[in-house]
C-alpha cells in the first residue's frame, strides 16, 4: 500500500481528508501536525508525527520511516492568524512547505516518479480594491496583488509549485527532481464537525456552532460582506478528485473551486431558518473587515469543470437543509 502524508492533519480539512482516505483503505495515512492527535486521529493513521514542519530533525526523520508518492500539505497559519504575527506566519506557510516540497522531491528522486503534491491555497491569493471588486467571478490569473501575508505566502508556494512542477518541462532535466504540483484555491469552507479557527471566512461556521451551541454571535464582518464559500464535503471531494485526475488532462496546475456565493446576511439567515431565536448580531472588526474587502466576491471555476470534473454537491440551501443543520443538532 502507498504511503500518502498529510501535514496539517489535526486541522479542519486535515481531520475531514483523513477519514475519507483511511475509510477507502488505499493508503497508508501518514499524519504529521504540531498539536497531539485525538484517540480517534491516531487510530486513523498508520502513523502520526507531532511537531513543527520547521524543525529539520523532525522532516528527516518522517524522511527516514517513509517515501510518499502522495503528498497533501495542508498545513500553514490562516489569514487573520497570519496578521497577528506575520513574520511566524511567513516561517511556517513559506520555510515549512519549502521543507515538505524537498522532502517530497527527494522521494520523487528515490522512486524516478513525480510526487502528486496538492497544495490547499486560497481566495487570499487576490487583492482587490472595493471599487474594482468585480461583480463578475474572478479567474486564475486576475487580481493576483494579495494584501495580506498569507495571500502572499500561498501565492509565493503556488509559484514554487510551478517552478518546481512537471508542467516546467525546459527545467526538468536540470533538476532532475519534479513535483506533479496541484493546487486548489478554497473559498470559505464550513464544517458542522470541526470549529475553524486563525481564519477570516470562520465568521461563517462560526455563526451557525453558535446558534446550534444557543450561544449569541457578533460577526466580525459587516452583513452585505459577499464570499465564496462550500462546505467541508466538497472541499475534500475537490482534494482527492483532483489529486487523482489524470495529468494528461490538467491544463494548469492551480484551480480555483467554489460552491456558492453569499453574503454574511445571507448565512444569517440560513441560520436562522434552523434556529429561529438564535441572537446574532454584527460587530465589524476593521482589520478583519479589510481583509475580506480585498478578496472576490466570486470565483470563476470553470477551469476546474472542464479538467477534472469538478462539480459541487452542495450548493447553498442544499448545503443547510441537508448537511449542516441536521449534524449540528446532532451534535449540540
Ligand atoms: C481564511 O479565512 O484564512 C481561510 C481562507 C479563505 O483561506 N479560510
Amino acid at each position: 500500500m502507498a504511503d500518502v502524508l498529510i501535514t496539517g492533519a489535526n486541522g479542519e480539512i486535515g481531520h475531514s481528508l483523513i477519514q475519507y482516505l483511511a475509510e477507502e483503505g488505499r493508503y497508508q495515512v501518514v499524519g504529521c501536525d504540531l498539536r497531539e492527535p485525538s484517540a480517534a486521529l491516531s487510530r486513523l493513521c498508520s502513523r502520526f508525527y507531532t511537531g513543527d514542519i520547521l524543525d529539520s530533525d523532525l522532516i528527516a526523520e518522517i524522511h527516514a520511516n517513509h517515501c510518499f508518492d502522495k503528498v497533501f500539505h495542508l498545513a500553514g497559519l490562516l489569514s487573520s492568524s497570519g496578521e497577528r504575527d506575520p513574520y511566524l506566519a511567513h516561517d511556517v506557510n513559506v520555510n515549512g512547505s519549502i521543507n515538505i516540497m524537498k522532502m517530497a522531491q527527494e522521494d520523487a528522486n528515490r522512486t524516478h516518479k513525480p510526487v502528486v503534491f496538492v497544495f490547499t491555497s486560497s481566495i487570499a491569493v487576490y487583492g482587490l480594491q472595493q471599487a474594482e471588486r468585480p461583480e463578475l467571478a474572478v479567474r486564475e490569473h486576475e487580481h493576483l496583488a494579495p494584501a495580506t501575508m498569507y495571500g502572499i505566502n500561498k501565492l509565493y508556494i503556488e509559484q514554487l509549485g510551478r517552478y518546481f512542477g512537471v508542467l516546467n518541462k525546459p527545467m526538468e532535466e536540470a533538476r532532475m527532481v519534479n513535483l506533479d504540483f496541484r493546487c486548489l484555491r478554497f473559498p470559505g469552507v464550513i464544517s458542522a464537525e470541526t470549529v475553524p479557527s486563525g481564519g477570516t471566512s470562520d465568521f461563517g461556521p462560526e455563526m451557525l456552532h453558535a446558534a446550534a451551541s444557543g450561544q449569541r454571535y457578533d460577526c466580525f464582518v459587516k452583513p452585505e460582506t459577499r464570499l465564496p464559500f462550500m462546505v467541508m464535503q466538497d472541499a475534500v471531494k475537490a482534494l482527492l478528485d483532483l489529486s487523482r485526475a489524470s495529468r494528461d488532462r490538467l491544463t494548469q496546475q492551480v484551480y480555483n473551486v467554489n460552491a456558492f456565493s453569499v453574503t454574511a446576511a445571507e448565512i444569517r439567515d440560513q441560520v436562522l431558518r434552523a434556529f429561529p431565536g438564535a441572537d446574532i448580531g454584527f460587530d465589524p472588526t476593521a482589520y478583519r473587515q479589510a481583509i475580506v474587502d480585498g478578496w472576490p466576491r466570486d470565483v470563476d471555476d470553470s477551469p476546474a469543470r472542464n479538467d477534472w470534473g469538478w462539480e459541487p454537491d452542495y450548493p447553498l440551501e442544499r448545503a443547510f437543509d441537508d448537511l449542516l443543520v441536521p449534524a449540528v443538532k446532532r451534535r449540540y
